[in-house]
């Protein structure tokens, strides 16, 4: 029952179909646009009148052991505080590598370098690639960059917007046999201030997958 309101709020989500295979195809949300649409046998049933753009998603897969590679800690560019629960960036190209549902105990949360749900920290004009992996072995994951502080409703897409153009990343299916999907997207921290990176799954936001992402100027 709850698996199947799942799915149905998904589909509804993604305005048609999205199916967890090897390749998935979805629309990739262009700046300022909640709205997201599914392609493939989707029959333009689009949710309201943004602009959107299609686009095929390969998503490529990793290993366990390749997992491995996000929770090494470059040797210069970051900062990284436990007591403050803060990873700083300082270079003006960067990489932020940040696994969905890192543990067991974090399954709603992100982890970056072993933290979990940190505030990140970028420069102003930063140009910045997320690159998400999905740990969870039943779950979709997904994240997107709002100004819309918590607490998040069980639909947060419906209700925040994307605060930097391509600061998003549809949801990524959960493990499989071929391993963890990985997705990435590359977006200019155009403005300062203060931000929050979420899930945009429903009710995961709600849950508190979520953390805050400062922009410095
Ligand atoms: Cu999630």
């Amino acid at each position: 029952m709850r698996s199947y309101f799942f799915v149905v709020s998904l589909v509804l989500m993604l305005g048609g179909s999205f199916s967890f295979n090897t390749t998935v195809s979805a629309t990739n949300m262009m700046g300022g646009s909640q709205m997201m649409g599914g392609k493939g046998n989707m029959k333009g049933n689009m949710m309201g009148g943004s602009q959107m753009m299609n686009k095929m998603r390969n998503l490529s897969t990793i290993s366990i052991n390749e997992l491995k590679s996000f929770y090494k800690i470059p040797v210069a560019g970051v900062r990284i505080n436990k007591k403050t629960n803060t990873v700083k960036f300082l270079d003006s190209k960067i990489t932020i590598p940040i696994i969905a549902s890192p543990d067991e105990d974090n399954m709603y949360a992100f982890g970056v370098y072993g933290l979990v749900n940190p505030t990140i920290v970028v420069k102003e004009g930063s140009v910045i690639t997320i690159k998400l992996v999905n740990k969870d072995d039943d779950m979709p994951h997904a994240i997107m960059i709002t100004k819309t502080q918590p607490p998040y409703n069980n639909m947060p897409m419906m209700m925040n917007s994307v605060a930097f153009g391509g600061a998003v990343i549809m949801p990524i299916p959960k493990k499989s046999n071929s391993g963890y999907y990985v997705d990435s997207t590359t977006f200019t921290a155009t403005t300062p201030g203060v931000y929050y990176y979420i899930c945009q799954i429903p009710g995961h936001a709600a849950k508190g997958m979520y953390g805050k992402f400062v922009v410095l100027k």
